[in-house]
């Protein structure tokens, strides 16, 4: 199987980390497809893979496409004997719902991001921006008050935790979330000592 993916990507990171922490790793070949940011064409990708254009993908060696990081997570989740996600009952939906809410957290920082950085400065609405960076803050803050969920044994909630840590130290370097949140910094030092985590870093901007 291919993973349509990208170095940068926080979302492609979390299935890279999946697949190694869950043995699959060399079962799967990885590209990368397209540039992926907004106004960009991408036709072949979105006739092909997807018309959302957006990465990661999982293309199986039969031809069937799997997208949005959350459902590939779960295939390799399947397909590795279930490590990562729990299999049944509230503990399922618990992980489902922490889970949504990092993706939120993920999707939030991304418009965050091509708001500030790709969109031409007269049209910046920064209220908008702002807001949606406080979205991401505030999850982080849940996380921070709620450190059960940093110390279990590994599964996709603490793996989205980090992914979206990494993203901020790659793309908001200068916001702070070490002094504000010691709790996840000390639980990002840990996960860092993982060849997953430490090996998906982004790289350097
Ligand atoms: N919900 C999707 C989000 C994926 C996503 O937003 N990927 C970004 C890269 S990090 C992308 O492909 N952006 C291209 C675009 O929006 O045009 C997932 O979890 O896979």
């Amino acid at each position: 199987m291919k993973l349509a993916y990208s170095p940068a990507s926080p979302f492609a990171r979390k299935i890279r980390i999946a697949a190694m922490e869950l043995g699959l790793f060399d079962k799967i070949e990885f590209i990368v497809p397209i540039k992926a940011i907004p106004v960009t064409e991408n036709e072949e990708y979105a006739r092909n893979v997807s018309p959302l254009r957006k990465i990661p993908a999982l293309i199986l060696d039969s031809g069937q496409i799997i997208v949005d990081s959350y459902v590939i997570a779960e295939y390799l989740d399947e397909l590795g004997g279930g490590k990562l996600i729990p299999a049944s009952g509230p503990a399922k939906w618990q992980a489902k719902t922490e889970h949504s809410i990092l993706q939120g957290m993920l999707d939030a920082l991304l418009l965050c991001r091509y708001e500030k950085m790709l969109r031409p400065k007269e049209f910046l609405w920064s209220g908008w921006a702002d807001d949606q960076f406080k979205r991401a803050w505030d999850g982080l803050a849940r996380y921070e008050a709620h450190p059960d969920v940093l110390t279990r044994p590994l599964d996709i909630v603490q793996i989205g935790i980090v992914c979206v840590l990494g993203y901020l130290d790659f793309r908001f370097p200068d916001c702070g979330w070490r002094k504000a949140f010691p709790k996840l910094d000390a639980f990002h030092e840990k996960m860092m000592q993982r060849d997953s985590v430490k090996s998906t870093v982004p790289p350097p901007a």
